[in-house]
This record gives structure tokens, sequence and C-alpha cells, in this order.
């Protein structure tokens, strides 16, 4: 008879377990990088300029120095003497530390005080005396790829215009061919805005350089501490091993604390000149006006459509405002990261995408905001193409999905943009997305509506993302394979150590790679510790974003454990005087075939190793592993919005919003809802109020909390959440990541819906974020609001 532990009750797969480090988040026990005091720690504020372009004539520091209190003033003619006025960015451009020679976006860091309060650090950054010449401003790609544009990159070898990358991808004959035979062709010009990741605690970090050992530890807000190691390596020229990054708990990352940011630098620079630990706290205002932006990317679409509703070809064009420098972390071989993810989901023969990137007088952007490397625009790019292309053919948006999402024994399958779809079961989720909508009757709900002058809107959205990158032989960053790893150690008494290369923000690693554990070996979850983020003793990794922990280091858990278990197993084989091979295993225990009753829990085989091993094994129970996916993890899912949009002064109302999210096997399915529930807010928040903009001149609106706006609990809708699974093929238990798809999928549901409730009055588009006056003046003149690069005047 089989004496299995239970699964759910020790914490394993599929246990809605609670999340082990809420126990100290919401007793206000986190360790935050602002908690972190060290002995004789000096405070570090940064000037940031005024302008969005302009010389540098002058910088006079006299006064700064003379407040009493301060330790260093430091400018970028300083940091160049040590060769560190300008470090390398992520995607090998070069971004200035602290402004040399000219500022290129309002904010830019061009000084930074050093002091033994931050108080004091402020007065004297604001004591600094810097002279500007202004220069042109621009503010967004269609003025900085004019011919005439005054050139931003001057610093640049070579550089003669705005351009900062080409990007090209799939069969332009090929998709030329299939439009020439097109019964219709459906375009749509679009603009994703400029968008903020705002985690609640922003950026900032302890540097405590020792120059008695010579090692720099450096606690900082990041979400990938091993790149973050070797970049310093690089850039700093200090030995690897004399580098310890450790990223503490953090307030949220959402992308915003993958880049390299000139704070994190200057705070180096500073423990190293001083000879003190350092420490950089940004201010909400700094981060909002400097750092982690997503998306700015315009686009030109079209769809070759045959009558009877099947998708021939695609192609567009995307034009990205990269900012002053091109900073987003992506594979190298991606300019425009996996934007040719779109239409993964759909069977489409051919396809052709080209992209260009442009510098703007603006902070650096592209950076990814809850999305896999710009999957997010290209998954709204892509589902508002299929709404317009359905409406424009007359067609049910449903059906139209229908006739062309991809069949569940259509696998695998390759995109035309070369991507290797390996599974899943969409029409199984669209039927359960509108199933549980009651689809049908919506739409007769909504033409009685119609008819006394209400109008009701339904929208969906469609997705299948790429999440987990590597493999290895495709995707690096700065030539590191992206790959990921996890150690695992077993004490005497049966507990347990893991750590991993991942770097949880939030999203409950301590919690879940503790269950992967137990369903791997039965230890039960609370006996196994999870500890991330520290490079002197977690395995390398590559860090998490682009949902690729649960994909990779997730994977690379599953791994460790079973080589553990193989080890157990040897001495379970040496405590029963049985040879290996006669020995089963069931949750936490292996036993004697044919003799269930004789057998040996895991526990036990834990103590064995390091009390009574048999003649000549290594003792202990430990071990590492590296994991290098075969392919990418694909969820997929179904998001259908319902609103009702007041036609007198433009604003919509969310009715209803029903989620299908098929992320494969959920680890703790309580965690799983809780990312597509932030990840929907934020899809709300963006079809619905959140844009970042700039003025003529180069003014950041939005550098606060009043401009650019976060949802509360006060407006966002209520979300009803439903799952199909199809187990990633690959994974080894079976898991796909789900962190961003809710925030990926989600607005082009809600834009989507609006759009259906205005159908008849001839708008096909209303850029994000949907506001009343844009949804108000397209009722009024019946035309689009649309690609047009936002520049504010008020
Ligand atoms: N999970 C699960 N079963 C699955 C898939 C995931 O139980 N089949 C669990 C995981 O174990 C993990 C969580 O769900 O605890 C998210 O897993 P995954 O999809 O692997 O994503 P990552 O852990 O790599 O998190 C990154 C992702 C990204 S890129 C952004 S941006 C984002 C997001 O997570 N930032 C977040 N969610 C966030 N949630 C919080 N609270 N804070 C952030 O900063
Ligand atoms: Cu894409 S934002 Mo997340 O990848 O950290």
């Amino acid at each position: 008879m089989s004496q299995a532990l239970d699964e759910v009750k020790i914490g394993g797969l599929g246990s809605s377990r609670q999340r082990v480090e809420d126990a100290r988040f919401i007793r206000g026990r986190g360790n935050y990088i602002d908690d972190l005091k060290l002995p004789g720690m000096l405070h570090m504020e940064i000037l940031r300029s005024p302008l969005a372009h302009a010389r540098i004539i002058s910088i006079d520091t006299s006064a700064a120095w003379a407040i009493p209190g301060v330790r260093l003033v430091l400018t970028g003619e300083m940091a160049a003497q040590r060769n560190l006025a300008w470090m390398p960015t992520l995607s090998y451009d070069t971004q200035a530390v602290l402004a040399t020679d000219k500022v290129r976006f309002q904010g830019q860091e061009v000084a930074c005080v050093v002091a033994d309060d931050p108080y004091i650090a402020k007065d004297a950054c604001e004591a600094i005396v810097v002279e500007y010449e202004p220069l042109p401003v621009i503010v967004n790609p269609i003025q900085s790829l004019a011919p005439d544009a005054p050139l931003i990159r001057d610093d640049k070898e070579g550089q003669t215009d705005n351009v900062c990358y080409r990007w090209e991808v799939g069969d332009k004959q090929g998709t030329d061919r299939a439009f020439a035979q097109a019964d219709h062709i459906s375009r749509l010009k679009l603009h994703y805005p400029r968008s903020h990741p705002s985690p609640i605690e922003c950026c900032g970090s302890v540097a405590d350089y020792n120059a008695a050992t010579g090692k720099l530890t450096v606690y900082m807000t990041t979400q990938a501490p091993h790149i973050i190691r070797a970049a310093v390596a690089l850039v700093a020229e200090l030995p690897e091993h004399m580098i310890r990054i450790v990223s503490p708990d953090l307030g949220g990352g959402f992308g915003n604390k993958v880049p390299v940011y000139p704070g994190y630098v200057c705070s180096i620079l500073g423990s190293i000149l001083t000879g003190k630990p350092v420490k950089w706290i940004e201010d909400n205002f700094g981060n909002l006006i400097s750092t982690g932006f997503g998306r700015d990317m315009y686009l030109d679409s079209e769809l070759a459509l045959r009558k009877d509703g099947k998708i021939l070809a695609v192609r567009f064009h995307a034009d990205t405002d990269q900012g002053a420098f091109f900073s987003d972390a992506q594979p190298s071989k991606f300019k425009i990261g996996l934007v040719h993810s779109a239409f993964a989901c759909y069977d489409i023969p051919v396809g052709h995408i080209t992209a260009r990137g442009a510098y703007t007088n603006k902070a650096p952007g592209g950076v990814a905001y809850r999305c896999s490397f710009r999957v997010t625009e290209a998954m709204f790019f892509q589902e508002r193409m299929i709404q317009a292309a359905a409406a424009d053919l007359g067609m049910d948006q449903a059906q139209f999905r229908r006739i062309n999402l991809r069949r569940a024994d259509d696998f695998p399958a390759r995109t035309p943009f070369g991507f290797l779809v390996d599974s899943g079961q969409y029409h199984k989720c669209l039927q359960l997305g509108l199933d549980a909508i009651g689809y049908e009757d919506f739409k007769r709900e909504q033409a009685q509506a119609r008819s006394r002058g209400r109008r009701l809107g339904i929208g969906i959205s469609t997705m299948t993302e790429p999440l987990g990158a590597g493999n290895s032989r495709e995707y690096d960053i700065l030539g590191i394979k992206m790959f990921d790893s996890a150690e695992l150690r077993v004490h005497p008494t049966g507990k347990a150590i893991l750590r991993t290369g991942a770097k949880t923000q939030g999203q409950g690693h301590e919690t879940t790679w503790a269950q992967i554990v137990s369903h791997e070996l039965g230890i039960p979850a609370d006996d196994v510790i999870v500890e991330e983020g520290d490079t002197d003793t977690a395995p390398f990794g590559m860090g998490t974003y682009a949902s690729r922990s649960t994909p990779v280091a997730g994977a690379a858990v599953s791994m460790v454990a079973r080589k553990v278990r193989a080890k157990a197993r040897k001495l379970a084989a040496h405590l029963l005087e049985v040879s290996e091979e006669d020995i089963e295993w069931e949750l936490g225990r292996f036993y004697v075939r044919g003799a269930a009753r004789r057998g040996v829990t895991i526990q036990e085989c834990a103590m064995a190793a390091y009390t009574n091993m048999p003649d000549g094994m290594e003792p202990g129970l430990e071990n590492n592993a590296y994991y290098d996916p075969p392919n990418l993890t694909w969820p997929f899912a179904c998001y259908i919005a319902t609103v009702e949009v007041d036609p007198e002064t433009g604003v919509w109302d969310v009715l209803r919003v029903v989620a299908v999210d098929d992320c494969g096997v959920r680890i703790n399915p309580m965690i799983v809802e809780g990312q597509i529930m932030g990840g929907l807010a934020e899809a709300y928040a963006m079809a619905n109020m959140q844009f970042m903009t700039y003025d003529a001149d180069g003014n950041m609106i939005g550098a606060n909390y009043i401009d650019y706006l976060l949802p509360t609990a006060w407006e966002t809708p209520g979300f009803e959440l439903h799952e199909v699974v199809t187990p990633c093929p690959h994974h080894p238990i079976g898991a796909k990541g789900v962190g961003e798809c809710a925030a990926v999928g989600g607005p082009a549901a809600f834009v989507n819906a609006v759009m259906n409730a205005l159908e008849d009055t001839g708008v096909r588009n209303i850029d994000m974020p949907v506001l009343p006056d844009r949804v108000w003046q397209a009722i009024q003149t019946g035309r689009d609001v649309s690609g047009a690069p936002p520049v504010r005047q008020d």
C-alpha cells in the first residue's frame, strides 16, 4: 500500500500555499535598500538637468563644496578622469553617467553630491551652478528622423543622424506576393504610449568599497545581480571575485530594475573616492523622470485578407522612441526585442517586419515594463489589427479569430518570423472565455441597448507570449548566454536551503521554489528556505524579467532536486540493503520493489548522507543545476472586456472582465491568480489613464503621481478568472511563465471593447490611453485619434 505523502498538504505543486515572504512584508519587517544602514555611511543626491537639450558651458561646484558636511561633489569631468563619464548599456550603446558635453534629456544626471546626510546633499546640489546653452529639442521620432533634425548623439563617432538602429525580419517578397492576391487589405496606425513601471520602491544603492581588502559590495535594487556584477567588473575594471552585488527585498520591479542606472555607478564611484559606504535613494520624481520607461512605439500595419476571413499575410513597420540612449535590456540579436512574436498564435503563412529606433531628447525608453522584450507592444498591435480587420470585413470578431487561430493539433509550428510554438489549446481558451462572458447574450443586449441610444462594447484579446529566454543558442545579453541555475543543499535533518540565479521582486519565489522542491523530493515546503540575490552565494544566473524565472530557474530547481533524489536513492539502497535497481520512489519515500512496507524517508536518506554513507560515497546531500531551456514557453490567454461608453462625455465604464489563462501546470494557483489580477490592473491603467507626455520643449509632463495615474482599488474593475492547462512539453514540471501575460494581453481587450462600442461611427482607432476627450472627439468627428505623437500644450 502506498505511503506517499499528500502533495498538496506538504505544499507541493498545486498548493495555494500562503506566501512565506509576506510574513515579513506585512509586518514591516522587510529589508529594503533604504532600511540598510552601514557604519560611517554617507548619502548621495543627484543634480538633474532642467533642460532637455543643451550644451554645458560651465559647472561651478565651489559653493557646494563650501557647505559643511559635504564630502564630495562629483561632476562628469571628474568621472571622466576615471574613464567613467560614460558607461556601456545593455544594448551595446553608451550612456552618460554624468554629463560632460551636453545634456540630452530633462532629468539627465549632471552632478552628484556625497554628504553626511541626504538633506545636506540635496542643499549642496542646489548650490551647484550650471551654465547651459539651449539647443533645439526633439520629442518624437517624426521630428527626430526628419532630414534637418539636429544631431542628438554627436558624442558617437560616425553617427550622422538620429537613427539608433534598423532591424528587419521575415520574407519581403513572399509577403508582397500575398498582398497582391488579397481580397482586402486592412490598415491601422497606432501609438503605444510611453509608460512607466512605477514600482512602490524607487531605485537605490548602498556602495561599500573597502580599500583594505579591495572588495566592493553593492547593495542595490536590481532584478539581475549577476549581470550587474559582470558589468561592474568590465566597466570599473575591478576583478569580478572582489565584487559582491546584493539585491535585498525589492518593493516591486516590473522591469524598472533591470538596467544599469547612473545613480548606481555614482554611488560606487562615491564610495571609492570617499572610502566610506555611500547610499543613494532615488525619489519618486527622479524615478519618474529618468528611469525605466516602456513602450513609446509607433506602428504602421497591414493585414492581407481573403473574403472568407483567412489572413494571408502581415506586414508592419515600427518606429520606436528610444530617448537619448539605447539602454533597454534585450537579447543582442533582436534590436526591437521580441516584437516579431506578434501573430504567433495565428496561422499566418508569411509576413515581414521592419523597425527603426530613433534617438530623441527624452529619458532612455524602451525598457521592458512587464513585458518580455517588447512583447506587450507586439500583442497590443496584433490584437488591435485583428479587431480592425474583422470589423473591416464585417465579420464577427470571435469568428474571425476562430478562422485564424492555430488549432490544438497544429503543433509544433514555425511562425513566419522564426519562432517555434510548441503547444496550446487556443480554441478551447477562446470558447471558455466566450461562454463565461455570455457572448451571444451580450451581443443581443448590445443591439437592444443601441436602439435605445446606449453604447455597449465587447473586446477580445487572444495572445500567446514567448516567455523564458533562452535557449542559449539564440538569446544572450551582452554576449552572456541566457540560461539559469539552482543550488540545493539538504541538511542532515532533512531541512534544506535552495538558491537560484533569479531574483524575486514580489512574485513569490521564496514560496513557489520550495513547492517545486517539495514536489520532487517530498520535503515539506515549509522545510525549504529560498535565497536569491546575493552574488557571493547564489549560483550564476541571468535574473528575473521576461517572466523567465519559472521557465528557466524554476526548471533548474526541478533538475537540481532530481539530482539530489538520484543520490538519495543510492543512500536508500544502502540503508535498505538492496541494490539500487530494486528501489522505487513515491513522494517523500524510497521503498523496496515488491515490499512496499520496507522503506526509508527522504529525511532518513539525508541523515545517512552525513552519518552513514556507503563506503566510497562522497558525503553530503547537495548539488547544483544549470538549465538551458530547449525552447521558450508559450502561455496563452484570452481576455474579454465589456464596456459602456457615454457618448455625451466620452467616459467609458468597464462592465465585466473575463480572463482565461493557460500557463501550463500552476505551481501555486493563488500566486498565479495574483499575478493575473495585478497584470490586468496595469492593463486597465494603460488603456484608460496612463501616459508619459512631453511638451515641445521636452519638459516631461507626468513626473509625479498627480499627472501620471496609478489605478487604485476604487477605479479598477473586478476580474473573473478561468484556466486551461496545457502542460509545457519541454519544461520538467510542465509549467510556463505567467508573470506578464495579463499586462501584455489585457490592454487590447479594453481598447477593443471601446472600439466595438463605436463601430458604427466609422472610428477605427483611438490611441491609448483612451481618454474621455479622445473618445468624445472621435465620436464628434467620426475620425480616428491615431498614430500621432502626443505633444502636450497645456
Ligand atoms: N508561477 C506559478 N505557476 C506557473 C507560473 C508561475 O506558480 N505556471 C508563479 C511563479 O513561481 C512565481 C510567479 O508565479 O512565483 C511568477 O512567475 P513567472 O511567470 O515565472 O515570472 P517571474 O517570476 O520571472 O517574474 C517576472 C515577472 C515580470 S518580468 C514582471 S515585469 C513582473 C511580474 O513578474 N513584476 C512584478 N510580476 C510582478 N509581481 C510583483 N509582485 N512585483 C513585480 O515587480
Ligand atoms: Cu519585462 S519587465 Mo519584467 O521583464 O521585469
